[in-house]
């Protein structure tokens, strides 16, 4: 028999809807430390003297999972390093014991990227948030991995500058995180990805070296390019301690319009158009359901006369009259040829942000209803074919869920969110869900397309990595992990499980 020590139990009831109504249990959770877990703190904290090393079930409670609504399984400590210098003793000191680590950031990941499978030790940043240096001339701002992604932003405005990254988290995640998953989010038709910004990174590998990569240089043709091998790695290859981030002009004065079609080829015609015609910054659709659903959840009114099967958020640089000319025009053209059915144009940016609520609400609408979510990718031109294909699957193997349907079309990446109905168990659920990701992932990756767009692989979609990389490529992955991270003690299980 084993002998186990308890540390915390937490109780959770629902809240009565009314006064003569009793709370109902809902979970308990029991967070128990071993003797094994118990050594990795002391361990650690032994051999990185100042090492700050928490062991409180709180902490333990808010750094051991992302926003993944996985089940809760209790890290044995959270550590706060401060500088290089302690992750690489700290990285050192868990090669030579075997002690798995966890990098957090923000922890806004829905793919389980930040969760612990078992005790191990959580790596948090939030005490390496110092902005370190900025350069005007070659436009870059150099941070260490805690700094959250809206202060990089805000730095750069105040500079007269732009950091183009943004999506819905930007106010708690971290650039850490942002770069090992390569967050992508609303701008990436015109800005592309985090790794677009990433002009140098300092990591530490497994083995306990110090990378300086690609030190901001603009051009460097030595060789391999490791910075990049690092962006997107889930925190599998090493820890990124210091990120050097490329900033822009700031963008012209922009128009929100949001529309209202028949369908996804008509999408695609009006994408083909407003491409052609604005210089837009952003290019979001959603379906129905989804507008249903914001609608309810953060109480908007409708927006347009009339209910729309698919509607269309765009937003492009609007400086002159000229311009607003323009786009009403291809409105117009798009009204002639009956693929666009009603719009309306945002005046002010008050009414812009009022119009973005529409596609920006929708993931916190649904997760009211703690939905099951994909997140895949095609080339944008096949998207319609695509979710053609997937709705037709839906039908054949959940016609009785409500499905969301939205993302970022300007650049081929689609967002699927499940609701559980209300008489299914979470068990019957989360099975056929499965079923759903597997039939969806194969279908992506038999258009060339990927399981994973922008939430990364993390615990949650690692089972079907296969359906979009192939056989060679993940061994080939599989080698650069056992070179970066001989001990295997870097996020275990994730991304490559
Ligand atoms: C978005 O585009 C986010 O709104 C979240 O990437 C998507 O929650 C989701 O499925
Ligand atoms: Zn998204």
């Amino acid at each position: 028999m084993r002998k186990v020590r308890v540390r915390a139990i937490r109780i959770v009831f629902s809240a009565p809807e009314s006064v003569d109504r009793q709370a109902e249990l809902v979970g308990v959770e029991i967070i128990i430390v071993d003797n094994t877990a118990m050594e990795f703190s002391t361990i650690l904290a032994q051999a990185c003297p100042g090492l700050r090393v928490e062991t409180d079930p709180q902490i333990l409670g808010s750094h051991g999972r992302d926003w993944s609504d996985l089940p809760f399984i209790s890290p044995s400590a959270v550590v706060f390093p401060e500088s290089v210098e302690q992750v690489r003793q700290l990285v050192l000191a868990a090669a030579e014991k075997g002690i798995p680590l966890v990098p957090s950031g923000g922890r806004t990941g829905l793919s389980g990227g930040a969760t612990c499978l078992s005790d191990e030790v959580v790596v948090s940043f939030d005490r390496m948030r110092k902005i370190l240096d900025y350069s005007a001339v070659d436009r870059t701002v150099t941070v260490e991995p805690g700094v959250v992604t809206q202060a990089v932003q805000g730095f750069a405005a105040e500079k007269g500058l732009y950091y183009p990254v943004s999506f819905a988290s930007e106010g708690s995640s971290q650039i850490g995180g942002n770069i090992a998953t390569n967050a992508g989010g609303i701008r990436v038709v015109r800005y592309g990805l985090t790794r677009e910004r990433v002009a140098g990174l300092k990591v530490v590998t497994g083995r306990g070296d110090v990378l300086d990569c690609n030190r901001g240089l603009v051009k460097n043709a030595s060789g391999y390019d490791l910075r990049h091998l690092f962006v997107g790695s889930e925190g599998t290859l090493g820890f990124i301690v210091e990120a050097t981030l490329r900033l822009i002009d700031p963008p012209r004065p922009s128009r929100v319009m949001l529309l209202g079609l028949e369908s996804m080829e008509d999408v695609m015609s009006c994408f083909a158009l407003f491409q052609s015609s604005l210089e837009l910054s952003a290019f979001e659709f959603f379906d129905a359901r989804s507008m249903y659903h914001v609608r309810d959840g953060e109480g908007l009114p409708a927006p347009l006369d009339d209910e729309c099967p698919v509607y269309v958020i765009t937003e492009f640089d609007c400086p002159d009259e000229d311009i607003e000319q323009r786009a009403l025009e291809c409105f117009e053209k798009g009204v002639d040829e009956g693929w666009l059915h009603d719009g309306v144009m945002s005046q002010s940016v008050q009414q812009g942000s009022e119009l973005w609520r529409y596609r920006e609400g929708i993931a916190e609408a649904a997760a009211r209803y703690a939905p099951y979510k994909n997140d895949l990718s095609v080339v944008i031109s096949r998207v319609p074919e695509f979710l053609s294909r997937l709705r037709a699957e839906f039908d054949c193997i959940c016609p009785d869920y409500d499905v969301l349907i939205y993302g970022h079309i300007g650049d081929g990446n689609v967002h699927v969110n499940i609701l559980r109905p209300e008489g299914e168990s979470q068990a019957d659920f989360d099975q056929r869900c499965k079923a759903i990701t597997d039939s969806v992932s194969k279908l992506a990756g038999g258009m060339g397309g990927s399981a994973s767009a922008e939430h990364g692989i993390g615990l949650l979609k690692a089972p079907w990595l296969s359906t979009t990389r192939s056989g060679p490529e993940i061994d080939m992955m599989k080698g650069i992990k056992a070179l970066f991270d001989p001990a295997g003690i870097l996020n275990p299980g994730k991304l490559l499980a």
